[in-house]
């Protein structure tokens, strides 16, 4: 039998602690071996893959995707599946993928909601995955069941402050983040203010202004910085961490960086949308400026920009994820187009469904920015996400005989034809990227997941195979926690 299956010579292998020449080898979906480049010439495997200089990566963890959702951000629904969503995500160098098991407010049970999203999930990923139960109802039997979720791998959750469809009020909020604190679940925080956003849309509205544009409007920074101000707020009070997801407002990431500096446990997540999209892009001609809707929008300019890059370089943000939220354009029955008829020809921001699609760009926008460290930029996309996800080492490391082989293979730096993205060369179901015409100078060559190669550029392309992804059973977050641990106690207060 060969000693190995895989050999990866010749890398520049970057992980979040080192940046070295490393040969890689790899049997039975594990990585078995890194060691000095040129070590592993001549030993038996049943193939060798010369990476010929390019950077070696563990493969990235996106932990912010919306599949197979129902309507509840605007009219309309998601457009990728586990299928669509998780194959694009190999394509783009990704090889895990949390999605979200939404509750809707008209149930009362977490587990049922589980239960359905296993069955969209089973046999259909081309990447391994988890969930988050995305909270949009926390009765008591909802509250109850946090601790079998425990049990059945689930260790994080998501609530929104904002949208009709899951708001919850600061006191259903209180009760999360209380039974999340006892049963250690990290709890993912839509942090916009609902009330601010709402009277914005009436005053545009009253002032017959509907155009796709006007969503940035509705949406200002204000809402988004006092809501996770409120959040940091109502974390602190209960002494839980939480994970303020796709911060946009550079006022936002103050706060965030002064509770962190207090030693509160803060995360924070940005997405690319936030570093390579402004409000701009929603001022196009006709309803063109639909596509880059999302929540919160992308800001007024370069100076918000780089206040988002200024907190990825400084370690305030935790991670960088796509938050895929794929709707098609041209659709008008699932789609961004829902919203048009005779009496508005573009549309009313307030009912087009928010979200942009991104798993398969999320890598490859970022690391051609060339604005962040190399062994950051694993950190980032990959290792932290892991880590805060109860995942690492299993992902986001390439620690021998412990962490899967889940790896993404660069070109050598300046070795790839550049090209300009076009939506053909994407994997997902939409007809659209935000960022087709932008110019790549790097892709990922190859990805791999559990030893087996699932995209080769320059072979036959996707490679992997729907079913291959496998559910992945979480611990809880490994990084800093409550700074009690205990219970939570009235009586301090
Ligand atoms: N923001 C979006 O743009 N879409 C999905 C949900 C969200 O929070
Ligand atoms: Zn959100
Ligand atoms: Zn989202």
């Amino acid at each position: 039998m060969a000693r190995f299956d895989l050999i990866i010579s010749n890398g520049v292998v970057i992980t979040a602690e080192d940046l070295g020449q490393y040969d890689i080898g790899i049997k039975d979906g594990k990585i078995v071996k890194v060691v000095a480049k040129g070590s592993l010439k001549g030993a038996e495997s049943k193939r060798v893959i010369d990476a010929q200089g390019g950077y070696v990566m563990p493969g990235g963890v996106d932990a912010h995707v919306h599949l197979e959702e129902p309507p509840l951000f605007g009219k309309g629904s998601t457009a990728d599946n586990f299928e669509t969503g998780t194959r694009s995500a190999v394509c783009g160098g990704t090889t895990t993928v949390i999605a979200f098991a939404p509750q809707p407010k008209t149930e009362d049970s977490l587990l049922d909601v589980l239960k359905e999203t296993h069955l969209k999930a089973k046999d259909n990923c081309y990447s391994d995955y988890s969930f988050h139960l995305l909270v949009g109802n926390p009765s008591e039997k909802a509250l109850g069941e946090f601790a079998t979720l425990r049990e059945e791998g689930i260790s994080s959750l998501k609530i929104y402050m904002t949208y009709e469809a899951l708001r919850l009020n600061d006191s259903q909020i209180l009760d999360v983040l209380l039974e999340a604190r006892k049963q250690g679940i990290t709890t993912m925080v839509h942090t916009e203010n609902d009330d601010i956003i709402n009277w914005m849309t009436k005053q545009l509205e009253n002032r017959k202004l509907f155009d796709p544009k006007y969503h940035a409007t509705s949406h200002p920074a204000v809402a988004e910085f006092e809501a996770a101000y409120r959040a940091i707020c109502l974390s602190e009070f209960i002494d839980v961490p939480i994970l303020i997801v796709h911060v946009s407002s550079p006022v936002a990431v103050k706060h965030i960086r002064e509770a962190q500096s207090r030693g509160l446990p803060i995360y924070a997540e940005t997405c690319p949308q936030y570093l390579f999209l402004t409000k701009k892009d929603l001022d196009k001609p006709g309803f063109e400026g639909a596509k880059c809707i999302c929540s919160p929008p992308p800001r007024d300019g370069p100076e918000d920009q780089e206040g988002i890059w200024i907190g990825l370089i400084d370690g305030t943000f935790t991670v960088i994820s796509s938050d895929h939220c794929p709707f098609r354009f041209d659709d008008s029955v699932n789609g961004k187009k829902t919203v048009l008829n005779e009496e508005y020809p573009n549309g009313r921001f307030k009912y087009i469904p928010n979200g942009c699609p991104g798993v398969e760009t999320r890598l490859s926008l970022t690391l051609n920015a060339d604005r962040l460290e190399l062994k950051r930029f694993v950190e980032l996309t990959s290792t932290n996400v892991a880590k805060l996800y109860g995942l690492h080492p299993q992902k986001g490391a390439l620690v021998p005989e412990v962490s899967d082989a889940d790896i993404v293979i660069w070109y050598p730096p300046g070795e790839m034809e550049e090209f300009e993205l076009d939506n053909s060369m994407l994997h997902h179901n939409v007809d659209y990227s935000p960022y087709e015409g932008r110019k790549f100078a790097q892709w990922p060559r190859f990805t791999i997941i559990r030893g087996e190669v699932v995209w080769d550029r320059d072979g036959e392309g996707l490679v992997g195979k729907k079913g291959f992804g496998k559910f992945l059973k979480r611990a809880s977050s490994s990084l800093a926690g409550s700074r009690q641990g205990g219970e939570w106690d009235i009586n301090e207060f």
